[in-house]
């Protein structure tokens, strides 16, 4: 009888200390593969075998991923063999005789090279995974096993096809090892250690990327140096890409427009120029002679800086269609980023349409033109580019940011799919209604021989890769949406959460519902109403909407944007002010030209008011103000209430890092809504309402203070 308690003791610390340690390791770096559990919605039982015959090195990996997955959520090892029985899962291309059997021939042409089938064959008792290609069953076997863990069964039988031929990646990695507007810690790329050494973090990458179906990446900084095309460095792209291409994912790299004279000596970069044409064209024959399948060069060109065509008198149809020309022989591409403007443009939001809408029907077909979402530049909230939908002979592929740049950097949880969602379901009525950016761009408007789409990436040499364990969801979710934009932002946060964290009920409602919540709270705490471009100078992080550096570019300061003065706020873009809204397309136009008729999220973005202007729900401009940022500040005092009420549901070190971070990101949040409103009263001249909390900083202390440095109190 002792002996018996005694063992069930002894099994119950066992399995305590089993899963406490087990629990421990999680530090964030397993991404969306931590959380094994199998879905309770799913009624499926163990499969009896995985039946794979086809070899190749993306089949490894299939049957590697299968296994694992399989075994981890069944509790049950999993068998590989050629012997189909009832309850084996079928893998392999449509062209093999054992699976072709299922299949339609339309159904196969429709799913072209990446999409894929998951059949259950009830009759006989057996599950298909195909696709045309390996790395489209690669893609069919990450789905099956995340339908398994988040899923319900009638998922189990889908085809999906990528609405997005090209989902790619673009890291703002340069060669001495740091990130642009990285918060994640150092490149992931050990430029130093190649080609000799390979980090197996590389494979780590490849790996989460291929499971949500992103199948490129732009491997360095827009603000490209010329060395990456140097037989040194092509040497290390190529090893790195030989560890992508498994998974399905092609290599591209960002090039500097001067290559030819810095790099190559010539006297000249003009495109124009024979000796110039040449020089690329043996370039191009040097990286495909290295990396067979290379994607192709995505290029920032007379932008903030960076040399151009029109440095040489061109327009950037001759830079771009120069090197569409070198590439074209190896099926590459050129993604010519549409991020221009100057301070001697005028207004900024207008300067990209000015100078691309007259060179629309100019570019050779295997050129895709880059744009950003908003027209000037990653702001919490900014109505469309309206290059979408416009240049109608051209393709284009949107570029969202992912890391967050003016989204209070890996410190603030803000889940931006609710603002990919947005802008790709932004109807542009250029072609009557429902032409929607997604549309606009997945080429069913328009039928481009290219589709793409670009995130940039917020990736790091940090443990937990993203420097904040919930801003790896908008890596997440970048992946899923360019797979699919039909999803909803709530249940891509809800899929993330449950493999990243639990499938506690509580945890995975309670917590979509903060995410869904936290972009809308960062707009109102740092720009609520289309205010936008407040920060500090040059970080980009924390508020500064006084900043004035001496000689600085105007553009690149706050007061160009707010433009507060005793009268007003927010910038006339109106038909009467710079005629922004004259780029958008009807009933768009009227809409915003008028400040009664315009959606409020974006007034002072087009209009410059009174402080006095009364909005729809009755109160004046400046108590609206007052209200949002005040609002902001009591979401996140809420987002952090409900997290700790988490506490238990997950394991103890990522619920501690994440509580440290929200403690911060409110600190933060009242330094916005107290700089914003501080600063603006001096114009305002009014009272902030009595039944807000006062500010708790004075503007003076806040002037001092370098909000990049911490510490965050
Ligand atoms: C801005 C960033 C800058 C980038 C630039 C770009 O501040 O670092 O180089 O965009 O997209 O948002 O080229």
């Amino acid at each position: 009888m002792l002996n018996k308690y005694f063992l069930i003791i002894f099994l119950y610390f066992i399995t305590l200390g089993h899963w406490a340690s087990s629990q421990n390791m999680l530090d964030g770096s397993e991404l969306w593969f931590a959380n094994t559990e199998l879905s309770k919605s799913i009624q499926i039982t163990h499969p009896s075998s995985i039946c794979i015959w086809e070899t190749s090195d993306t089949f490894a990996i299939i049957e590697e991923e299968l296994k694992a997955g399989l075994t981890n959520l069944f509790n049950l090892s999993a068998n590989v063999s050629k012997k189909v029985k009832p309850g084996s899962i079928l893998v392999g291309t449509s062209a093999l005789k054992e699976i072709a059997k299922y299949l339609k021939a339309d159904e196969i042409k429709k799913i072209g090279d990446d999409g894929f089938i998951i059949r259950t064959v009830k009759s006989e008792n057996i599950t298909i995974i195909t696709g045309n290609t390996d790395k489209a069953v690669l893609y069919g076997a990450y789905h099956y096993l995340r339908v398994l863990q988040t899923g319900k069964d009638e998922e189990i039988d889908v085809v999906e096809i990528p609405d997005y031929q090209r989902r790619i990646l673009n890291h703002w990695d340069n060669l001495d090892g740091s990130v642009e507007r990285g918060y994640a810690g150092k490149s992931m790329w050990k430029w130093d250690e190649l080609p000799a050494k390979i980090s197996p973090k590389y494979i780590d990458y490849a790996r989460a990327n291929a499971s949500i179906g992103i199948n490129g990446t732009v491997l360095n900084n827009v603000n490209a140096n010329p060395e990456v095309l140097s037989q040194t460095y092509l040497k290390k792209v190529k090893v790195i890409a030989d560890q992508l291409r498994p998974y399905g994912i092609k290599t591209y790299l960002s090039i500097n427009f001067s290559s030819p004279s810095e790099l190559g000596n010539l006297s000249t970069s003009d495109p124009m120029d024979e000796e110039v044409q040449k020089w690329w064209q043996a370039k191009v024959r040097e990286v495909y002679s290295f990396i067979p399948d290379f994607g192709g060069f995505l290029v920032k060109a007379n932008s903030e800086g960076l040399p151009g065509p029109q440095d040489f008198g061109r327009t950037h149809a001759d830079g771009a269609n120069m090197l569409a020309d070198a590439l074209k022989p190896f099926n590459g591409i050129v993604m010519w980023r549409a991020f221009v403007y100057n301070p001697e443009g005028g207004d900024r939001a207008k300067q990209a349409y000015d100078e691309f809408m007259p060179l629309d029907g100019q570019f050779r077909k295997n050129v895709i033109i880059q744009v950003k979402n908003g027209p000037v530049d990653f702001q919490p909230r900014e109505p469309f580019s309206p290059l979408f939908g416009n240049m109608k002979k051209t393709s284009l592929m949107p570029e969202l940011q992912i890391t967050q740049e003016y989204l209070g950097f890996s410190d603030h949880l803000v889940y931006l799919g609710t603002l990919f969602k947005e802008f790709l379901n932004t109807d542009t009525y250029t072609l009557g209604k429902n032409t929607t950016i997604h549309r606009l761009t997945d080429g069913s408007v328009f039928n481009d021989s290219i589709t793409a789409i670009a995130g940039v990436a917020n990736i790091g040499t940090d443990t937990n890769w993203c420097g904040h364990h919930f801003a790896q969801a908008n890596w997440y979710t970048f992946g899923r949406l360019a797979w699919n934009h039909q999803l909803s932002a709530r249940e891509i946060a809800k899929e993330w959460l449950m493999q990243t964290f639990s499938h506690d009920h509580d945890f995975v409602n309670q917590m979509s519902c903060v995410m869904m919540e936290s972009r809308e709270a960062v707009v109102n705490y740092m720009t609520p109403l289309g205010l936008h471009h407040l920060m500090g100078w040059s970080h980009h992080y924390g508020p500064e909407p006084w900043c004035e550096i001496p000689g600085a570019r105007p553009d690149w300061l706050p007061a160009y944007y707010h433009k507060a003065d005793s009268f007003g706020i927010g910038f006339d873009r109106s038909s009467t002010g710079s005629n922004a809204v004259s780029q958008y397309t009807e009933p768009l136009r009227s809409m915003f030209d008028d400040p009664a008729l315009c959606p409020e999220e974006y007034l002072l973005w087009f209009h410059h008011l009174p402080w006095d202007y009364e909005l729809i729900n009755g109160r004046d401009l400046w108590t609206e103000m007052c209200c949002r940022y005040s609002y902001g500040v009591e979401q996140v005092e809420l987002f952090q209430k409900t997290w700790n009420s988490m506490e238990g549901k997950i394991d103890l070190a990522r619920f501690k890092e994440i509580q440290k971070k929200l403690s911060i990101q409110s600190t933060e949040a009242i330094w916005w809504r107290d700089a914003c409103l501080l600063y603006f009263q001096t114009f305002s001249g009014r009272n902030i309402p009595l039944w807000l909390n006062r500010p708790e900083y004075k503007l003076e202390d806040l002037k001092k203070r370098k909000f990049n440095l911490k510490p965050h109190s």
